[in-house]
């Protein structure tokens, strides 16, 4: 960012423009630039008009990095955007943060926890900063944004006290979106990855319309919406355009993070044409994107560099992650369980299981796959999550192909074993059946969200039920 600033001259520009109380409202990386220099990318000199470095989170002080979720600011002075925020979660997305100091302490309007203080936001007259990610906040980010707006209007609104303490655990509506046989864009559902019906006419399963689902999933109080268009793997994701106008379209209503998965990988078109993984991930993040995921080509990946050791940056996950950094880059591992008689019948790594499997076998190994389960491939899960946590994965979204659609909880074993392995942040995903799967999850294994799918498309648990329970169960989540 500083080097595109300085190159075109705004650099100067937005210093003068700083110096002289205009407003200003800068996010995220908007913050950041304002201090002296940052320690992302090696040393890069900021604009130096507030005092203090920015450096990463530390994942040895417990915390897991990058910080992505929804967490409480606790606000250390009047700020006329901050007024209607008291005790709310906003949500984060970043590995490197101000922390606050006796020098930028006239700056400083608020600040989070994530092991460490740090800077939340800033304010100095009409200068306005802030870390959080207002834009996907839902309704408290658009107070913020309104409020800088039309600062008079906040004088009128009572403010609303929230109880946000700590990072909240995140619930997460996903959409698998595919064309089905008429051609037309919808989200269906699959049990254990199979999207037809059981009928003689063997459709592919139709609960909704894209667009209008993830609004509604927004408004039930969604902390994320995520779509995996899975038959990415052999479309071509930029050809398929209906794909980008769902994206376009949610992102004007939906206000939380947006991930959008499937396809994502170098293609060379009928004419010759070569598209790096690059070049479609960022056709994504332009239609409003906040994350992508990536899954049958971070299998390759992460195979590859198992092999050899080297990291050849060449891979969609180094690529995109360099360009748009780890916190944007989510790894979605679609594993079957492989049931051992022995935990050393194979040289990946296994776990005993809660419930033996159908010939009384005790151990179980989670062969990963590709292609929307198509074909298992020689890696693990473990091995897997471990390699593209490496190779520059922000997150990991953790599917478990024989819980999905089942109903019957998540798999406890599979994603104590991931969570327990890396140090940023797992998405546990397949077999919600009920709220109690959910406080269950959260209570055994250290995921720091879950997904579900298939009882939100049938409207058997609305989303808010799981909130009130996770609350009742003393579990932190936004409300
Ligand atoms: O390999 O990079 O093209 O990505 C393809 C993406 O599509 C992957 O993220 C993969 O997980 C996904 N995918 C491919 N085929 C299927 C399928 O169902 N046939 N869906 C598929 C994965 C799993 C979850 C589901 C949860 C929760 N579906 O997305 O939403 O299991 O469901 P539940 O709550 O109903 O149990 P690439």
């Amino acid at each position: 960012m500083m080097d595109v600033l300085n190159q075109n001259g705004m650099a100067e520009a937005i210093r003068t423009y700083v110096e002289n109380d205009r407003p200003f409202l800068g996010i995220c990386l908007g913050l950041q630039l304002l201090f002296e220099s940052s320690t992302e990318n090696g040393h890069v000199s900021g604009l130096g008009l507030i005092p203090g470095v920015v450096g990463r989170f530390d994942s040895s002080d417990g915390c897991r990095v990058p910080h992505i979720g929804w967490n409480a600011l606790q606000i250390e002075k009047d700020s006329v955007i901050l007024d209607d925020v008291a005790n709310r979660h906003v949500y984060f997305v970043h590995s490197y943060r101000a922390v606050p100091s006796e020098e930028n302490k006239e700056w400083v309007s608020s600040i989070c926890n994530y092991g460490v203080d740090f800077i939340s936001s800033i304010r100095r007259g009409n200068v306005h900063a802030v870390q959080f990610h207002p834009e996907k906040s839902g309704d408290v980010g658009l107070s913020i944004l309104r409020n800088f707006l039309l600062p008079s209007s906040s004088m009128t609104k009572k403010p609303f006290e929230g109880k946000a303490k700590k990072l909240a655990k995140r619930v997460i509506a996903c959409l698998d979106v595919r064309t089905n046989d008429s051609g037309d864009l919808v989200v269906t559902k699959g049990d254990q990855y199979d999207v037809r019906e059981q009928t003689k006419e063997n459709e592919v399963r139709n609960l909704g319309k894209p667009v209008e689902l993830a609004g509604q999933y927004y408004t039930d109080g969604a902390d994320e919406v995520s779509f995996l268009n899975i038959t990415g793997f052999r479309d071509f994701p930029l050809g398929d355009l209906p794909m980008l106008q769902i994206l376009k379209k949610t992102s004007e209503n939906v206000f939380v993070p947006l991930t959008v998965g499937g396809g994502i990988r170098d293609f060379t078109d009928g004419n010759g044409r070569y598209y790096s993984s690059l070049e479609v991930a960022s056709e994504y993040f332009r239609s409003g994107a906040d994350k992508i995921s990536i899954g049958s080509d971070a299998v390759y990946a992460a195979e590859e560099y198992i092999k050899t050791g080297v990291k050849t940056g060449k891979s969609s996950l180094e690529q995109i992650s360099r360009v748009y950094g780890n916190q944007a880059v989510v790894v979605s591992i679609d594993p079957r369980r492989q049931y051992l008689t022995s935990p050393f019948e194979v040289g990946f790594k296994s776990v005993e299981v809660s419930n033996l499997g159908p010939n009384g076998e005790e151990y179980a190994w989670y062969q990963c796959t590709v292609n929307g389960g198509r074909e298992g491939r020689p890696i693990g899960a473990y091995e897997l999550a471990k390699a593209v946590e490496e190779l520059g994965a922000g997150e990991i979204l953790l599917n478990c192909i024989d819980c999905d659609g089942q109903g019957k909880g998540f798999d406890i074993d599979l994603i104590k074993l991931i969570s327990d392995a890396v140090s940023i942040p797992v998405i546990a995903s397949s077999g919600a059946g009920t709220v109690e799967h959910f406080s269950e999850v959260f209570k055994q294994t250290n995921a720091s969200a879950a997904l579900a799918a298939g009882i939100f498309h049938r409207k058997e648990v609305p989303i808010q039920s799981v909130k009130e329970h996770l609350l009742k169960e003393g579990i932190e989540v936004r409300m």
